[in-house]
């Protein structure tokens, strides 16, 4: 069984102190001691970013890719050895901004993953521009009169992207999101959660006060997480109140069960055996 300690990576911390990235490394290493994951059968994939430190703090397979590109790079490692778990960490700019052509395909797609976006409503690691989730009206380097258009709703996109799991969670409530990690990983198909994470250097609008005083807990208010319209509903509430938890799940084939003729195939299971191709080559000629 894994422990904290397994876990722990000789590399420094540098995210600033009180970083809400702190709750979500914290949660992911919470979930996988609950989930009794092994460190080998696990991989964690990054993009670029604050958020992409993940990977040196998690003494698990990590592959640090580039900035908006962490769900091909996870959809090509499930594809390679679908025995992995395979959870990708990604930044709301690297995810929401160069990275959204790749969040409403892997919905569809379904590929049996688990994508995490820290959503700081900020860029942090470039020092605080605005970004596609950051609300109307922020003041940042990049706004200095304040963000002109709607932000984007990406649990809202999700859901009607056919996502098949679909939550969000608050960095300031690490045993709730730990929770929702448990049951994002466990879910068979494509699970996407987007963390509220404060970026105490560079957001003072969404901070961890401004969270704690608004988010309330989808399965306290009997939501029903099979119900796609009501879900649908909750995430479009913004202002007051601001629901977390599973907005909604569902069953349904993976990425995997429906190429059967990919079954088998799986790279790690293949002979490493030289195989003679001269037959196949005279056909094509
Ligand atoms: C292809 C590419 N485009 C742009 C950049 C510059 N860049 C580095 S980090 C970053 C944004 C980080 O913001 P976010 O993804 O929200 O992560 P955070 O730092 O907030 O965790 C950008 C634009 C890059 N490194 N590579
Ligand atoms: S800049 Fe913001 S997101 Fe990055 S480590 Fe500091 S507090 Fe965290
Ligand atoms: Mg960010």
């Amino acid at each position: 069984m894994v422990t904290l300690d397994d876990l722990k990576t000789p590399k420094t911390n540098t995210w600033c102190p009180g970083c809400g990235n702190f709750g979500i490394l914290m949660a992911f290493k919470k979930a996988l001691i609950e989930l009794g994951l092994q460190r080998e059968d696990v991989v964690l994939v990054s993009g670029i970013g604050c958020h992409g430190k993940m990977v040196n703090y998690v003494n698990i397979n990590g592959f640090h890719g580039i900035h908006g590109r962490v769900i091909p790079a996870a959809q090509g490692i499930k594809l390679a050895n679908p025995d992995l778990t395979v959870v990708g960490f990604a930044g709301d700019a690297d995810q929401y901004n160069e990275g959204w052509g790749h969040f409403a395909h892997a919905m569809r797609t379904n590929m049996d993953m688990t994508l995490i976006v820290h959503d700081n409503m900020v860029l942090g690691l470039t020092t605080g521009q605005a970004t596609s989730t950051s609300q109307q009206g922020f003041k940042s380097k990049s706004t200095p009169y304040g963000v002109i258009p709607p932000m984007l709703n990406p649990v809202a996109h999700a859901l009607i992207s056919n996502g098949s799991f679909v939550a969000r969670g608050f960095s300031g409530d690490m045993f709730h999101l730990k929770s929702l990690m448990v049951e994002a990983i466990r879910h068979r198909g494509f699970a996407v959660i987007d963390v509220f994470q404060p970026c105490v250097s560079f957001n003072y609008l969404n901070t961890y006060d401004w969270f704690t005083q608004r988010v309330y807990k989808l399965e306290e208010q009997g939501h029903d997480p099979t119900d796609k319209q009501q879900a649908l509903q909750k995430a479009l509430e913004w202002g007051d109140r601001i629901p977390i938890g599973i907005f909604y799940k569902e069953e349904r084939p993976t990425y995997h069960d429906s190429l059967p003729h990919v079954k088998g195939l799986d790279l790690p299971k293949l002979s490493s055996k030289p195989v003679d191709v001269t037959a196949s080559m005279k056909e094509m000629m």
